[in-house]
């Protein structure tokens, strides 16, 4: 999909449209008062005042509306340059653009504002120089935005649009927009039944329906068995800790923004966890070890809890009650480059099994300038960098670099994708940390009986069971490997006065062999419930008559094919049992 912000001429054509916009909303609604009104990747936004009003969707075909004509009307867009002093004057009545004014730099003494017809709103520019070129746009969608962002302040609407500058482009990208829509996992998640949120449990806290668990453990077995086979110890942590705890670790002092508030019970303060490695780090001293035991891998599938904007919560792609697929690695320095590298191998092998492939390695390091942000040791910082960049290339993995996007204890490794609706992500991560081994007092005992202080790697494969389920739903469309569907086998009857027998046994006999299956034995027409069957994406829909019956066999449709292959029972139980064991990617 096209950047919009990226190409300078629709730049400044969605950036004018915004105006426009604002303009029939003022025609619209006199009173409305306007805050900003950026150019965004996807088009424009305006966040307006409407008082008491609450936008709705036919209020956006009425404000359309009024656009054309406006545009029609073809006014030329003037810019005139005022003095501070002369904008706190002109827009007195408007405390959105006082605030901006009175914000604005001391050396910034001259102001820039456009007018149109009967409209001016403050701007730095540039715009096009008529409204007449504005013609091939649409407005998209709307919603509540606190001003400046703040849950404390009023909920202004915030209305989306686009603008391009002819008819074909602009239905390309609304066609994009819809497919996109219909990729977005959220929609997949209800029509699908994955999983469901309440106003009741809280925003940002999705709650996984049946058929979202059976994904869910089917990912917790496949990396289980992917990690204990790497020599991974999995424990399970509570999912709280108390202040202490993380005032030790030093997330209290760094990540606080982002957790919950703590809370008391007795004489303790507990807070719930963002993170897990603190726990970890206790794990890992709970005994003495010698260099011979590490490296050291300690894997949960660990709760976290995280206060994430309200804005900025989506679907389980970003929520605030989260599982991370997490491990914490304790290796000595010179195991660093051969365990990271292990890391990478299996990042890439998982991506591999999915078959996953959009997707971006982003090697996120300090800004050597920022001395507060990071832990100041540029010895370590120094050689970290040299080494995770000499396993990537012995790797051959493709990366970029983002200088500012390390944590504050090292440089990581992030898989970056890009979900159908929205920015972009990060999936996989691989973080290396000096620092805390050291503020929990860590230890191993070297060969020479000295004792030294551990480096840890902190991993998430999937980085949450939460977000990777989002994004494999949309990759997917929905239509999951059988292995993971929820519903592996639908057996419809042709009559159930005939047939109903026969497919109650053969559900019975796929049942006791572990195959997710049903009988959907209701009054309905054949066609119907084979129609339903596809919408629900169930990997194999089998039909079964008298034919069937008859010769113990079955005949089933693939999800997405129109063909229909007859099979015996054993032939059709060998081929789906044995999809299911290689965890054949569709
Ligand atoms: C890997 N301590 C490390 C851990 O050991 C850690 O917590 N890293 S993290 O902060 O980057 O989070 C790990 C992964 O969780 C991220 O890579 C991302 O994929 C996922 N994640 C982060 N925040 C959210 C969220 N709000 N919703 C869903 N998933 C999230
Ligand atoms: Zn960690």
């Amino acid at each position: 999909m096209i950047n919009i912000k990226e190409n300078e001429k629709l730049s400044i054509m969605n950036h004018s449209c915004a105006h426009l916009m604002a303009q029939a909303v003022k025609h619209l609604y006199p009173d409305a008062l306007f805050w900003v009104g950026p150019v965004v990747e996807s088009g424009f936004y305006y966040d307006i005042d409407l008082g008491n009003e609450v936008i709705k969707e036919e209020d956006l075909l009425k404000i359309e509306k009024e656009m054309k004509k406006i545009s029609k009307d073809g006014k030329r867009i003037v810019r005139r340059e005022i003095s501070k002093d002369e904008a706190m004057e002109m827009f007195k009545d408007d405390p959105y653009k006082i605030d901006l004014i009175s914000r604005m730099d001391e050396a910034e003494q001259i102001i820039s504002c456009y007018s149109q017809g009967d409209f001016t709103d403050l701007c730095r520019g540039p715009h096009v120089d008529t409204v007449k070129e504005l013609k091939y746009f649409k407005l998209i969608k709307f919603s509540g935005a606190y001003w400046k962002g703040d849950a404390k302040n009023k909920m202004l609407q915030r209305i989306y649009g686009v603008c391009f500058d002819n008819e074909e482009d602009l239905n390309v990208y609304l066609n994009e927009l819809e497919e996109a829509k219909m990729r977005d996992h959220r929609k997949i998640g209800k029509d699908l039944s994955i999983f469901m949120s309440h106003d009741l449990v809280g925003k940002g806290m999705p709650l996984w329906l049946p058929n979202g668990a059976v994904i869910r453990k089917q990912l917790e077995n496949y990396i289980y068995e992917k990690e204990r086979n790497m020599g991974y110890m999995h424990v399970y942590t509570p999912c709280v800790g108390t202040v202490d705890l993380y005032k030790t670790s030093g997330h209290w002092d760094h990540y606080k923004e982002n957790m919950f508030p703590s809370m008391k019970v007795d004489e303790e303060e507990f807070v719930l966890r963002p993170m897990n490695c603190p726990h970890h780090m206790l794990v890992y001293g709970n005994e003495l070890h010698s260099y011979r035991d590490l490296p050291i891998r300690i894997g949960e599938f660990a709760t976290d809890f995280r206060y994430e904007a309200s804005g900025a919560v989506k679907g389980l792609e970003r929520v605030r009650c989260m599982c991370q697929n997490d491990a914490h690695l304790f290796v000595t320095p010179e195991q660093i480059g051969e365990e990271f590298k292990k890391v990478v191998s299996l990042i890439l092998d998982v991506y591999k099994d999915f078959g996953l492939k959009n997707y971006k390695f982003r090697l996120s390091l300090r800004d050597p300038e920022d001395k507060e942000k990071y832990f100041d040791d540029d010895d370590m910082w120094n050689e970290a960098e040299v080494k995770l960049r000499e396993v990537l290339n012995e790797l051959g993995v493709e990366y970029f670099e983002a200088i500012g996007e390390a944590a504050f204890y090292g440089p990581k490794l992030d898989v970056e994708v890009k979900p159908a609706v929205g920015p972009e992500v990060t999936l996989s991560t691989c973080q290396l940390d000096f620092l805390l081994p050291r503020k929990f007092e860590l230890s191993y005992v070297d060969s020479d009986g000295s004792r030294k202080i551990p480096v840890v790697l902190h991993r998430a494969i999937f980085g949450t069971f939460d977000r990777f389920t989002a994004f494999i739903l949309e990759e997917t469309k929905g239509s999951l490997p059988t292995w993971l569907s929820p519903v592996q086998v639908n057996i419809i009857p042709v009559n159930n006065e005939y047939h109903l027998e026969y497919s109650k046994e053969l559900l019975q006999k796929l049942i006791d062999l572990g195959i997710r299956c049903e009988l959907d034995q209701r009054d309905e027409k054949l066609g119907y419930k084979m129609r339903e069957s596809q919408t629900r994406k169930i990997p194999y829909t089998l039909v079964i008559g008298d034919m069937e019956r008859d010769s113990n066999s079955v005949n089933y449709r693939m999800h997405g094919s129109k063909e229909a292959i007859s099979l015996s029972v054993e032939e059709f139980i060998e081929k789906i049992k044995k999809e299911v064991e290689t965890r054949k990617s569709n």
